[in-house]
């Protein structure tokens, strides 16, 4: 057996939306790439969020992909916004169509990836041991990847049936007539509540902070809308060049100080009948940064809560009382017309958190509950959690973990500084937008920053200090224009890092609207890669060619 690793010219964590795509770029160029992937087979968030009521977010028309001109004409999405069955399948389809899964091996979760400056290679070991050897490091790994688990003492004592939403089973989980306890109140929970609240012969959920669940208004994609679709693709992708979320959706202009009360009631009240995240696209524009609006539109939802949850003290629990924003607002489907219902009942674990698991249930506030079932919907380490949870190592083997222990620091999201050829596609710092929109504008810049070099005869790409801190002095800017920036520091979310213990509440989106970070990628391809160094081939390592 040969002592020499196989070798590629890039290996592609992760087989979902962006290792996919970078997998078909790079064969496009001419690359020889190799993705391994944790899971049995692609779909990254698609394979493993399987849980009851799993669906995107987003508009099916929207969340896929743009290269493949012919499946655009020919996929047939079924609903607005596609079930987690349905967004599988499409990730299947696409990688048998492009003939992809030869070049992806399975059952392979990366445990270590280090940089050899001597021989300007990344070395990567998946948990099998053995080491494979590459020029270009792609992390496609996601923004919500790493599991959040809270320690609760006593799960292990727990004689029912435990279950996450993150690594939901293949098999059917059979709820009826069982007492099922659920942990988390987010976009996830939201999703599953409902659903679960049908068969369940009681749930009980438990939330520590409620959320603003904004109505999602799932339906069946007719025939004659789907021509519509397809005879527009063209301008809809136009659309996302100038949406801020990257959505295909007319800019919205609207001021809300140019309003009256009564107007700003009619507009929002069109945002939510149309439902999904246009309450907040298509209403007005500065909800995000003008507190008063931020306001209107956090009593608006209140308003509606009240409304429909028939008892008011549980109206009051479900109602957040922070900005609206300041925690990524969950879509629902009859979430708060599922309290009404005499079989669900809401804990709140805010100021009496859960004590303990025991055999038969979950204890808050000294009173068991009793479950034969708890899932459990607790959250991710999102943005960086994917790349400070493995051994990750730039020049003279510094961890990711501590290059990044105050905060994420990048170069436009993709690069980092004492990380050569290391490329992340969905990493900290690119814009809090629809992902397959993103994912393609980075994996574009990714592509023409690899061809420049190979043209060029440069085998090593990296981000200089400067091109870093600029950066991140530019996200910091953008961020503290938003709302989220002077908002309630003790609210946990994802967005901000401070859902986890321990982790630094950081700027891990870029807030500046997907239009302006479309055009600072554009720039950097015109302008030659400022920020970054490109060594030759033949020079000795750290002679470096600098792009000002
Ligand atoms: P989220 O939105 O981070 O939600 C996690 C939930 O778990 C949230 O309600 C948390 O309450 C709750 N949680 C976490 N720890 C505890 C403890 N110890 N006790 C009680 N409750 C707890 O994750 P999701 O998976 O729902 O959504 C992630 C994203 O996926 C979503 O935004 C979409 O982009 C898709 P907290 O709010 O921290 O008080």
């Amino acid at each position: 057996m040969s002592s020499t690793p196989q070798h590629y010219d890039a290996i592609i964590i992760g087989a979902g939306f962006g290792g996919i795509r970078a997998l078909h770029e790079f064969r496009k160029i001419g690359l020889k790439a190799h993705v391994f992937e944790a899971g049995t087979d692609v779909g990254g968030t698609w394979y493993w969020n399987r849980y009851p009521g799993a669906r995107t977010d987003s508009e099916a028309w929207c969340y896929c992909y743009k290269f493949d001109e012919e499946l655009l004409q020919t996929w047939d999405w079924k609903e607005r916004m596609p079930s987690w069955k349905e967004v599988f399948a499409y990730l299947r389809h696409v990688v048998d169509k492009h003939d992809l899964r030869r070049d992806i091996e399975f059952q392979t979760r990366i445990k270590s990836a280090h940089f050899d400056a001597d021989a300007k290679l990344w070395r990567v070991t998946p948990e099998n041991g053995v080491t494979y050897t590459c020029q270009y490091l792609i992390s496609a790994s996601g923004v919500l990847t790493v599991p959040y688990m809270p320690p609760f003492p006593g799960l292990e004592t727990f004689k029912g049936e435990v279950y996450r939403s993150s690594s939901w089973p293949r098999h059917e989980v059979n709820f009826a007539g069982k007492r099922v306890a659920i942990v988390g109140t987010g976009a996830t929970g939201v999703q599953i509540i409902p659903v679960v609240a049908q068969v369940a012969k009681h749930l009980t959920v438990f939330q520590r902070t409620p959320n603003y669940v904004m109505p999602g208004r799932n339906h069946f994609i007719e025939e004659e809308q789907r021509a519509g679709i397809r005879a527009n693709y063209d301008e809809m992708w136009n659309w996302t060049r100038t949406n801020p979320f990257a959505f295909p959706m007319a800019p919205c202009n609207q001021m809300f100080d140019d309003y009256t009360p009564e107007q700003q009631q009619r507009i929002f009240d069109g945002g939510w009948e149309v439902g999904g995240f246009r309450f907040i696209f298509e209403t007005f524009a500065d909800m995000l940064v003008n507190p008063g609006c931020n306001e209107a539109a956090a009593e608006y939802i209140r308003n509606k809560i009240r409304a429909v949850v028939k008892d008011p003290k549980t109206a009051e629990l479900l109602s957040p009382h922070y900005q609206f924003g300041l925690k990524r607002p969950p879509l629902g489907h009859f979430y708060y017309e599922t309290f009404n219902r005499s079989n669900v009942s809401l804990v709140s674990v805010k100021d009496t958190p859960i004590e303990r698991i025991t055999p038969t249930g979950v204890v808050v506030d000294g009173k068991e509950h009793a479950a034969d079932i708890i899932i459990f919907a607790t959250g991710f380490d999102g943005g960086t959690g994917a790349l400070t949870s493995i051994d990750l190592r730039g020049r003279e083997g510094r961890l990711m973990k501590d290059a990044w222990a105050d905060g994420p620091r990048t170069h436009m999201g993709i690069t980092v500084d004492g990380f050569p050829n290391l490329f992340m596609i969905s990493g900290p710092q690119t814009p809090f937008a629809n992902i397959p929109i993103i994912i393609d504008s980075v994996v574009d810049w990714i592509s023409a920053v690899v061809q420049k070099a190979r043209r060029d005869g440069e085998s090593v790409i990296e981000a200089t200090p400067e091109g870093v801190e600029g950066w991140v002095q530019h996200v910091q800017k953008l961020f503290s224009m938003t709302v989220m920036d002077k908002g309630d520091h003790s609210v946990h979310s994802w967005l901000m890092g401070n859902n986890i213990p321990g982790k630094t509440r950081s700027v891990l989106f870029y807030f500046g609207g997907a239009p302006m970070y479309f055009q600072e990628l554009d720039e950097s391809v015109d302008m030659g890669f400022p920020g970054f160094t490109f060594t030759k081939s033949t020079a000795k390592p750290g002679k470096t060619a600098t792009a000002t």
